[in-house]
């Protein structure tokens, strides 16, 4: 697993070269959004079944279908599992928020994902619906907590939806 600083080391060392301008730049952005980002990450953690809980609602509210008979959601086991797969999004978002990379969500949450939800039967498209409503209240949160909310809180969410998204429906 590589943050943003262990893939610049890495880039650099393989072309055996010392950083240059744009590394320097990388490296001085990173490392000035930092305070930022691990105040972003504290928050959504302080708040994070809330969060979880409103995002669920919000979904099947939108798309009662997935926890009526027949639906994916359907029966509490099934509704506590996507639950609690709105929670890995949420706490692995955070996660890649502090490294300022995506590579943990590459190798711990969407690996084999697809190939898992496909054989369940579980919805791509309602799913990805769910990591954007999370998203949004994740936003709206930090905007009224007074931590302003970058692109990098953006980022994971729209990584995981399109990683999701990508070849399917
Ligand atoms: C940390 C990385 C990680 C992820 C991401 C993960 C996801 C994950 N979700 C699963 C199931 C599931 N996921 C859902 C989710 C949903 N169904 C819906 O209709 C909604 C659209 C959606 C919630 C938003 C459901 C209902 C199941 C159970 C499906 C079944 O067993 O029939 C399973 C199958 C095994 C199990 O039930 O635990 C995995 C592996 N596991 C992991 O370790």
């Amino acid at each position: 697993m590589r943050d943003a600083v262990t893939s610049l080391i890495k880039n650099y060392d393989v072309a055996g070269r010392y950083f240059d301008r744009n590394a320097i730049d990388t490296l001085k952005s990173y490392f000035e959004s930092g305070t930022a980002r691990v105040q972003a990450a504290g928050a959504i953690n302080a708040n994070a079944a809330a969060i979880v809980k409103q995002a669920g609602s919000q979904l099947f509210d939108e798309q009662p279908e997935l926890i009526r008979p027949g639906g994916n959601a359907y029966t509490t086991r099934r509704y506590a599992a996507c639950l609690r797969d709105m929670d890995y999004y949420l706490r692995y978002a955070t996660y890649a928020i502090v490294a300022g990379s995506m590579d943990v969500l590459d190798e711990r949450v969407l690996q084999g994902l697809r190939e898992t939800y496909n054989s369940l039967g579980v919805p791509i498209g309602p799913t990805v619906r769910g990591i954007q409503i999370m998203k949004d209240i994740v936003k709206q949160q930090l905007a009224e907590a007074g931590v302003g909310s970058a692109s990098f809180v953006d980022e994971p969410f729209d990584y995981m939806t399109r990683e999701l998204s990508e070849k399917d429906i």
